[in-house]
């Protein structure tokens, strides 16, 4: 009893100093994705998780109300490829502390200068814990790159498209219940302009962080340090565009 709940706590230690992560940038056509951590981005002035659920926080991060002054340019049926990283971009060993284990989920909603508060969310892809492997290790793997597939069929315009480092090597507690636990939410925004195609798919799917993501619910509450035989994350399951 004891060493189950202390082997975690002494696991997890080091990475309350030495992990997070930020998101560097995004390329629609597999370059290396360039710095829109000023452009295109609404990037937080830190590289902190988000715990608190009920926060607007958990959806564009402390400055997600905060409009970037462009856009990424997109076509429909791209792939984009996200970069993180986690002090120095410049270093492609500095990407995430490995002790964050845990699923990469991407959502899309039509464009709003708001925070991103409210029903307005589409799940576009999700990666947790697959072939004996958690996501985030893959993407550390992988130079800190995560590519998603925008849909064939997606209307033009203009959207905010949402990807999510959801660490959960303290994930074994609830958040709400024992203070400074509970999964890390490390969520970035991104402003995407689809150009071209002659798609009519929005996003409809109507999913509100702050009333889906709860303390005791699938994907978020969650012991990695017990054999497990699945992991679900949370959230609705993948959007398939009509
Ligand atoms: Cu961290």
């Amino acid at each position: 009893m004891f060493l189950t709940t202390l082997l975690p706590l002494l696991l997890t230690l080091p990475a309350l100093t030495s992990g997070h992560a930020t998101l560097f940038g995004v390329s629609p056509n597999s370059s290396p994705p360039s710095d829109g951590r000023t452009t295109y981005i609404r990037s937080p002035p830190t590289n902190d998780p988000v715990r608190d659920l009920a926060s607007p926080n958990i959806i564009c991060n402390t400055a997600g109300g905060t409009p970037a002054p462009s856009f990424l340019s997109a076509a429909p049926g791209d792939t984009l490829t996200f970069r993180w990283f986690h002090f120095n971009p410049s270093d492609p060993g500095d990407i995430l502390d490995p002790s964050h284990k845990g699923a990469i989920l991407t959502y899309i909603a039509k464009y709003t200068t708001g925070n991103g508060a409210g029903p307005i969310w589409s799940k576009l892809a999700e990666q947790g814990f697959e072939n004996g492997q958690w996501a985030t290790l893959k993407m550390i793997a992988n130079g800190g790159r995560v590519e998603v597939a925008l849909p064939k069929g997606l209307a033009p315009g203009k959207y905010l498209v949402r990807q999510e480092l959801l660490a959960l090597h303290m994930a074994d507690f609830r958040g709400d219940l024992v203070p400074g636990r509970g999964a890390e939410i490390y969520p970035s925004c991104v402003q995407v302009e689809v150009v071209g195609g002659s798609g009519t798919a929005v996003p409809d799917q109507g999913f509100d962080f702050n009333k889906g993501y709860k303390y005791d619910g699938e994907g978020l509450f969650f012991n990695i340090y017990v054999p497990f035989q699945k992991y679900t994350p949370p959230g609705p399951k993948v959007w398939v565009p009509k």
